[in-house]
């Protein structure tokens, strides 16, 4: 059986990265859609680069949960049957155990440089600005995808979506697209369609089953 799982910010709830949609999302009040985007770089870049640099610093405190762990072990059990892609940018899927997990809206721990189009392995501060290691240029950015900018390996995503059996959505509001509209891509292929979430998504009408709760609770029952 091909089965896709889609992760979102729920499923690191519980290893306590705030989520971006609930009571206590991230930006101080601020709406993710509003600072989450090219112009908001440009127009404040130190203030931008100091909230990757916090979110990069508090990933040394928190660890995967249950849930992580349960979907290393599909991945086990499955191989390449399994196709694990995130909205997350944090690295809880590879410190659960996962070994292939496409991150479609970009790593915290990686920069890109806009100078030389590089990609470097980053786990201290950009907000100094400093010069990339490959060009020398000031130039460095995380590697994340923001409102308006093309999300990572879209064709590998689409093409394992049209020929899944099954989709799984986990932890995930269902805001925000494409990765919202996988569900229907899917089901339209003829996969079934499964959501794990604390509470129904946007697009929970579009699932051939829901069950509701935590992560750390419902996806090892689910791949166990
Ligand atoms: C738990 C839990 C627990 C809590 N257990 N569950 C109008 C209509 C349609 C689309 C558009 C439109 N206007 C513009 C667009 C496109 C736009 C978009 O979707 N905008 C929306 C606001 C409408 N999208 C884009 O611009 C994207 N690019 C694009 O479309 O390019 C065109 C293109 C696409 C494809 C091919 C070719 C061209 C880019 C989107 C980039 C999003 N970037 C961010 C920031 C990344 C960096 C960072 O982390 O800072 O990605 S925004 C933010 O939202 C982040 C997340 O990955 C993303 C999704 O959030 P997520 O994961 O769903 O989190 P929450 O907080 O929303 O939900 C958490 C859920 O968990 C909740 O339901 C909780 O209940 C639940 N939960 N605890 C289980 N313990």
């Amino acid at each position: 059986m091909r089965i896709v799982v889609l992760t979102g910010a729920g499923i690191s709830a519980e290893s306590g990265v705030p989520t971006f949609r609930d009571a206590d999302g991230l930006w101080e009040g601020h709406r993710i859609e509003d600072v989450a985007t090219p112009e908001a770089y440009e127009a404040q870049p130190t203030a931008v680069q100091r909230f990757y640099d916090e979110r990069r610093k508090s990933l040394k405190n928190v660890e995967p949960n249950p849930a992580h762990v349960a979907l290393a072990r599909l991945e086990e059990v499955l191989g390449d049957d399994l196709f694990l892609v995130t909205q997350n940018i944090d690295d809880l899927h590879e410190r659960g155990g996962s070994t292939q997990v496409a991150h479609m809206h970009g790593e915290l721990l990686k920069a890109w440089c806009r100078a030389c189009d590089g990609r470097v392995h980053w786990t201290g501060e950009l907000s100094d600005f400093p010069p990339c290691p490959r060009c020398g240029v000031s130039e460095l950015r995380p590697d994340v995808v923001w409102f308006g900018e093309i999300p990572y390996g879209m064709d590998e995503i689409q093409r394992r979506l049209l020929r899944a059996d099954l989709f799984v959505s986990v932890g995930t509001s269902g805001a925000v697209y494409p990765a919202a509209g996988f569900v229907q891509l899917a089901a339209s292929c003829g996969a079934k369609t499964l959501e794990l979430n604390l509470e129904p998504s946007e697009g929970t009408h579009f699932f051939s089953e829901a069950r509701h709760g935590r992560a750390g609770d419902l996806v090892p029952v689910w791949v166990d």
